[in-house]
């Protein structure tokens, strides 16, 4: 069993993976920038290394960095978190090559499926259905006119090397098509380094729903169940919850199956999640594999009753599943929000700045995955989540009730967060029927944010 992990990563999610390798008795090596060097991921740790000055290129984002931290510290692996270089194939090479486990996937499957219309092709070749569009990258606006004529408007643009949302262009008509098309290559070229396009028929009203899948190294794969991430705002994902109220057993057993399908036809192992579009009457659509450890994962921990960190840990170790499909049962209902600093009503500014006081809500059926303390200083440098605050109840209703009085005693001053803003979602009759899509926070957010906080 690996011995010694660093964990390439910083806030909530480092608090996290060192968790499950206490649990385990792995020790644990934590890496920090000077801005981080008063977070709990320091202090929790058992050896920490100041890795360079908070920009990130300076520091996470490096891997000559990392890699040096881990020789100095002899750690045997290396948790990539989400984020930062949690799905770059470069660097999980550079760990191979260094001897080094990467606890994630294969690099070649990170590559493959950090492109995102290879991605397509690939599982549209497994027989997994996805959405009508484009085979191939785009390489004409010609070509992306065709294409939209036959598949019929509204079409949706989206960068090969994006993901999650980034760079993607909706198209009501060719005119549109035609004005999307060159800047859509342009911002794909600028923010990702790699212009290259494709084109889907844009499902309107559909929902965000994605399967986390488990696979170890002898070729078994398993599915953990969905979860429903259609609240979002800007494509960040703000409330993800399972399980789905658009997915009725029958569904949710075709969703496994082509999840598992999925995960082993590129030769997935450790955790996955295979992202799909559901449409009207069931109908379901490949989206983006994402090949790390997702913000979300604690949905399906609740769930299900299983530590996914420590399960990409034995994966790593090249440990069997024990688990088989069968092993594998749901419990209730989880809801889970993301608390940032930032303020809904300055349109969601990141509000970095010193946490004065810091209560954290308890109670049966309530978790709070945080690194955030009283006295605590977000500092700008990353991305502003705060914590992470989920409920498990027996039943849906009870998922939210818990919610609501959880959001109630979580306090936290000194800077602004989205707390108020999330009593009015749960509040808001749309979420609270279930019968939400993928326009709900864009076409109720005036009303949501109409007034300041609820008591
Ligand atoms: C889509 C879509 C509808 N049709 N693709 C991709 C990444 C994810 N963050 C959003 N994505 C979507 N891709 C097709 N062909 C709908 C979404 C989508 C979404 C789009 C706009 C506003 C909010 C959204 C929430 C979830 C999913």
């Amino acid at each position: 069993m690996i011995k010694k992990i660093l964990i390439a990563n910083r806030g909530e999610i480092a608090l996290r993976v060192i968790r499950a390798c206490r649990e385990m008795g792995i020790e644990t090596v934590a890496v920090y920038s000077e801005a981080d060097a008063e977070s709990l991921h320091v202090k929790f740790a058992d050896q920490d290394v100041c890795i360079g000055p908070p920009p990130p290129a300076k520091s996470y984002l490096d891997p000559k960095r990392i890699i040096a931290a881990a020789e100095v510290t002899n750690a045997e692996a290396i948790h990539p978190g989400y984020g930062f270089l949690a799905e770059n194939a470069e660097f999980a090479e550079i760990c191979e090559s260094c001897g080094i486990e990467f606890i994630g996937p294969p690099a070649k499957v990170i590559r493959e499926m950090g492109d995102k219309s290879l991605a397509r092709k690939k599982m549209r070749a497994a027989g997994v259905p996805v959405t009508p569009g484009s085979i191939e990258d785009l390489t004409s606006v010609e070509e992306a006119l065709d294409l939209a004529r036959e598949i019929g408007y509204p079409v949706i643009i989206k960068a090969a090397a994006g993901g999650g949302g980034r760079g993607m262009r909706i198209c009501e008509d060719e005119k549109a098509c035609r004005n999307n098309f060159q800047a859509a290559q342009t911002e794909a070229a600028a923010a990702f380094g790699n212009p290259a396009i494709y084109l889907e028929k844009y499902l309107r009203a559909a929902r965000h729903v994605e399967i986390q899948v488990l696979g170890d190294k002898h070729g078994n794969v398993i599915h953990l169940g969905e979860r429903d991430c259609t609240v979002q705002r800007r494509h960040q994902k703000l409330i993800e919850e399972s399980p789905s109220t658009a997915v009725n057993p029958v569904l949710r057993e075709a969703l496994g199956e082509v999840a598992v399908q999925a995960a082993r036809a590129v030769g997935y192992y450790s955790t996955g999640t295979v992202e799909f579009l559901l449409g009207d009457s069931g109908s379901l659509y490949f989206m983006e594999m994402n090949t790390r450890i997702q913000v979300e994962h604690p949905v399906t921990e609740e769930q299900t009753d299983i530590d996914l960190v420590k399960e990409q840990i034995r994966v790593a170790a090249g440990e069997k599943l024990e688990l088989q499909q069968a092993d594998v049962h749901f419990q209730g209902h989880t809801i889970e929000l993301r608390i940032n600093a930032e303020d809904p009503w300055h349109d969601f500014a990141p509000r970095p700045g010193q946490i004065t006081s810091f209560h954290v809500p308890g109670g049966h059926g309530i978790r709070v995955d945080t690194h955030a303390y009283a006295k605590y200083v977000i500092p700008p440098f990353y991305d502003s989540l705060i914590a992470k605050l989920i409920a498990h109840g027996k039943t849906r209703d009870q998922a939210l009730r818990k919610l609501r009085r959880a959001l109630d005693e979580f306090i936290i001053e000194g800077i602004p967060t989205t707390i108020d803003f999330f009593k009015q979602v749960i509040d808001h009759e749309v979420f609270i029927s279930g019968e939400y899509d993928t326009s709900f926070v864009e076409r109720h957010l005036p009303e949501l944010i109409k007034s300041r906080s609820k008591p």
